[in-house]
């Protein structure tokens, strides 16, 4: 057997605060049991649900993850001259970590630490990245940073640029995103953000990258009813539950549901949930912004010296911002 280099390194693992099941289940019970359910967007992301977001990105109709790589692409130069070099890159959802790969050779980390919820999609993906790129220092850390964002001791305390690309930023609510944003700002003090941002468009365009014609996308929103039924016992049966997804002027977002069939009963350790046919529960939300709202959003949060670039289509924007 070959024997490994003395200088190729191993990507370090840690599973921080691993969610209470308890109290998760108790929280999944209660809002079962109100008229319109809301679960909440990270039970979309198992290890399945990762694998069917992957294959969502790579859908025609899913522009945002080729759009914001082509603004990567293009202006690479330009974002590392905005970010510096050599910083620990933080990436926040990392998922299957390529869109951090992709800027390696222009924003030449010193460190990079990959974060996301789907633990054991996120540990493979490290140890293949970690192969491909032996000299660098890699951490992976199963957390859900939705509601902390405590970075462990082992990240060091060098200057951290944080990613958060792939819009992610969209699936909080306004008032949400802005405390996110500046729990993100606090935990890099002097630090910077390079974050991806989903803009306004033509509802015809969002509708589709939503409810693609091969059913992807319905995949991954009725996979949660799985993930659900293996975290906490409910018995969901899938067939009885379809997708729905449309933008919501108003609230300038789409929105997806699951919607009941025909009635469907729901049954759990402690109680049940009978559903008429075409009650809905709230699964996401995506909301689409306008560059200035989005610049705003940032300044509330107390980031500064904003850098902004664009596609074509004015389909995307990716930021760069500091604390
Ligand atoms: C992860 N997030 C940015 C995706 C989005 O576009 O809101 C999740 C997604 N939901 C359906 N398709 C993709």
């Amino acid at each position: 057997m070959p024997s490994t280099p003395a200088s190729t390194l191993q990507a370090e693992f840690l599973q921080l605060a691993p969610a209470q099941v308890q109290e998760l289940s108790d929280e999944l019970a209660q809002s079962l049991l109100q008229p319109q359910p809301s679960i909440a967007p990270k039970f979309l992301y198992d290890a399945l649900g990762s694998k069917l977001f992957e294959a969502i990105t790579e859908l025609d109709e899913y522009y945002p993850t080729r759009t914001e790589a082509a603004i990567f692409e293009r202006h690479r130069d330009a974002l590392a001259r905005a970010c510096g070099t050599g910083h620990t890159l933080v990436d926040l959802g990392a998922g299957n970590c390529a869109k951090a790969a992709s800027l390696f050779s222009a924003l030449r980390p010193s460190r990079y630490v990959a974060v996301d919820i789907s633990v054991d999609f996120l540990r493979r993906a490290l140890h293949e990245l970690q192969a491909r790129h032996p000299q660098l220092p890699m951490l992976g850390l199963g957390l859900d940073f939705s509601n902390t964002l405590q970075l462990p001791l082992q990240v060091g305390d060098g200057p951290k640029l944080m990613f958060y690309p792939g819009s992610s930023i969209g699936n909080f609510a306004p008032e949400a995103a802005a405390e996110f944003l500046r729990r993100v700002r606090d935990a890099a003090p002097g630090g910077g953000l390079l974050i991806g941002v989903d803009l306004l468009k033509p509802v015809a365009i969002l509708e589709r990258a939503y409810d693609d014609p091969l059913g992807v996308t319905a995949a991954f929103n009725r996979n949660l009813l799985r993930h659900l039924n293996a975290l906490f016992g409910t018995d969901f049966d899938i067939a009885d539950w379809r997708h729905v997804a449309f933008f919501n002027a108003a609230e300038s977002r789409i929105e997806m549901h699951l919607e009941a069939l025909a009635g469907a009963v729901v049954r759990w350790p402690e109680g049940e949930r009978r559903f008429a046919p075409g009650e809905r529960m709230h699964t996401e939300n995506s909301y689409k912004w306008r560059p200035d709202d989005f610049a705003g959003l940032l300044e509330s949060a107390g980031f500064s010296r904003l850098q902004q670039w664009i596609d074509k289509h004015r389909w995307f924007a990716v930021f760069a911002a500091f604390s």
